[in-house]
């Protein structure tokens, strides 16, 4: 079965336990539990990783060649400021999506900067949790497009 990695950066391990008026109430579980049941209704199998660590983000978008089809990325604020996971996506030439919980237009300046869309397929932000099944859908989209 084709496989899709969601991949979640730093802090937001901490999803639905502090700062519930930005980013919400839904628990990271919660949202991976919701990607891997809408990947399974599209026909795929979705792992779900996450970590605080910059390098361990880049070895997971390295192993993600050969395993995955896909990426769907919230690098957290590494978006804002990592030239590291820009080169990773761009090295393992897979579709990626970029995603955010909230709209990062609507925000601070330095949140409107992003290194991902440079190497990403297309970005979805400001949906909250919902993001992540627009963007499982939209990958579905475009990867039929190509088979
Ligand atoms: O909106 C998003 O999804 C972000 O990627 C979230 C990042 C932020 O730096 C980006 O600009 C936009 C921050 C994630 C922090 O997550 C927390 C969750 C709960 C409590 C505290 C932080």
């Amino acid at each position: 079965m084709t496989s899709i990695l969601v991949l979640n950066g730093p802090n937001l391990n901490l999803l639905g336990q502090r700062q519930p008026k930005v980013y919400g109430k839904t628990t990271l579980p919660e949202i991976e539990a919701a990607c891997r049941q809408h990947g399974e209704a599209l026909g795929y199998d979705v792992a779900c990783q996450q970590s605080n660590h910059e390098g361990a983000l880049i070895d997971a978008i390295h192993a993600a060649k050969g395993t995955h089809a896909g990426i769907i990325l919230n690098a957290g604020a590494y978006t804002h400021t990592s030239i590291a996971l820009m080169d990773a996506i761009a090295s393992v030439e897979l579709p990626a999506i970029e995603l955010h919980l909230s709209n990062v237009h609507a925000r601070e300046s330095f949140r409107h900067v992003s290194y991902i869309s440079k190497v990403a397929i297309g970005v979805i932000c400001g949906f909250g949790p919902h993001g992540y099944i627009l963007a499982l859908d939209a990958l579905k989209a475009h990867l039929d497009k190509d088979a």
